[in-house]
């Protein structure tokens, strides 16, 4: 059978949500991204969608002037905070809880104190974005909270702008806007240039999508992430001596970007030719996923793998084997890494009928190579972040 991550929700943990009495309960999801990686910070188009995977927040005012105490059940840590002053000093995951209020802050709010539990059956580090999850949902908490009055484009934004300014990852658009704006059965596809967007309807029977969580996470992800967007920019700045016009990668050819081959440096040149094959292969996803023609999105999601690992060189060997693995099966029509890359989980269009059978070969095999558990999950488009109470 293949695996489930679940809630891990005791009894002891019912209770005290129960005894919590919140006014307002938020459910947050994670988000798989079918194709279109490391092309949102470059202002091109990817295709997200939420998934039924959430953080769920309960809030609650408690009566302080600035007070802010915040508990995750799932690791039984807790936290508190002013939220009139700023302190930089917090452990990772409070950077992100700060970063939201500092970013609520900025826009002319001032918040009073709270009190918040979170509790989550998201993977964190397989590349499903808990961030996002964490910091749209927080973020949608508060607006309802405190009655704000926040769009959900405000949402999106100032949770992107904390991952910048207060953890430290240049992530482009894609994750908060997935985790917002999702609608259940439909993938968006996204131009992150003017955020116009489609919902797609996402009718793959009997198709699924599976993620296979290679159960790593390389130390290099948030340091190569913001070396990968250096890099695009330095193609941009020197594109820019023979097209002025050019803002960011989305606004050159490949006509373009082939004419000045020798002036590149190599490793420059061949991340901004991932970027621009990648958002045609968006593209041409898009229309297949329009035809019903799943081979050819499975073929369009293996040459976004090999992209990713041979040009962009975000991928690692896990990855890799697993997508390697996967080309054995008739029944797997397209397999890729998913997300930002150095771990985290590749994402598979299979046959239903072949998924427990496939599961546990994958299992095995992989288990041989590294002696590490795989962990395996189907996961479908579901709606984005959503008041539940
Ligand atoms: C991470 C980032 F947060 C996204 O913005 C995106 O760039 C992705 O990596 C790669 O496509 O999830």
């Amino acid at each position: 059978m293949e695996q489930q991550i679940t809630h891990s929700q005791s009894p002891e943990h019912i209770a005290q949500l129960g005894a919590f009495k919140a006014e307002v309960v938020i459910n947050s999801p994670g988000r798989v991204n079918l194709i279109g990686e490391h092309t949102d910070y470059n202002n091109g188009f990817v295709m997200p969608t939420a998934i039924d995977k959430t953080i769920q927040f309960y809030l609650k005012k408690n009566g302080t002037p600035s007070q802010a105490r915040i508990t995750s059940l799932n690791y039984d840590s807790h936290f508190s905070f002013d939220v009139a002053t700023y302190d930089p000093n917090g452990a990772e995951w409070t950077r992100y809880i700060v970063g939201v209020v500092e970013e609520i802050k900025k826009l002319g709010h001032s918040l009073k104190g709270f009190d918040c539990m979170m509790y989550s059956n998201l993977p964190m580090g397989a590349g499903i974005s808990s961030s996002a999850a964490l910091e749209c949902g927080l973020a949608k908490g508060i607006n309802e909270l405190f009655d704000l009055g926040l769009t959900d484009l405000e949402i999106i934004k100032l949770s992107q702008m904390a991952e910048h300014n207060y953890v430290g990852t240049k992530c482009g658009v894609m994750d908060q806007f997935a985790s917002v704006m999702s609608k259940e059965n439909h993938v968006i596809q996204l131009d992150c240039q003017s955020l116009e967007y489609q919902l797609l309807p996402f009718a793959i029977e009997p198709y699924k999508l599976l993620l296979l969580n290679t159960n790593v996470s390389h130390s290099l992800s948030t340091s190569e992430y913001n070396v990968r967007r250096a890099e695009c920019e330095a193609g941009v700045a020197l594109l820019q001596k023979w097209y002025p016009e050019i803002i960011t990668l989305r606004d050159v050819t490949l006509e373009q970007l082939q004419k000045h081959k020798a002036d590149f440096d190599p490793v420059v040149y061949k991340r901004c030719e991932y970027v621009l094959e990648e958002n045609q292969r968006v593209a041409l996803a898009a229309k297949a996923l329009k035809a019903e023609d799943l081979k050819t999105f499975g073929t369009l999601m293996y040459g976004s793998h090999e992209g990713l690992q041979h040009k962009y060189q975000v991928s690692c060997k896990e990855l890799d084997f697993l997508t390697d693995f996967s080309k054995n099966y008739d029944a797997v029509l397209g397999c890729r890494m998913m997300g930002g890359g150095f771990g985290g989980c590749t994402i598979n269009l299979i046959h239903e009928d072949h998924i427990d059978a496939y599961v546990e070969a994958a299992k095995k095999a992989y288990h041989k190579q590294f002696n590490i558990k795989l962990s395996t999950f189907t996961a479908m488009p579901a709606n984005g972040g959503e008041r539940i109470h």
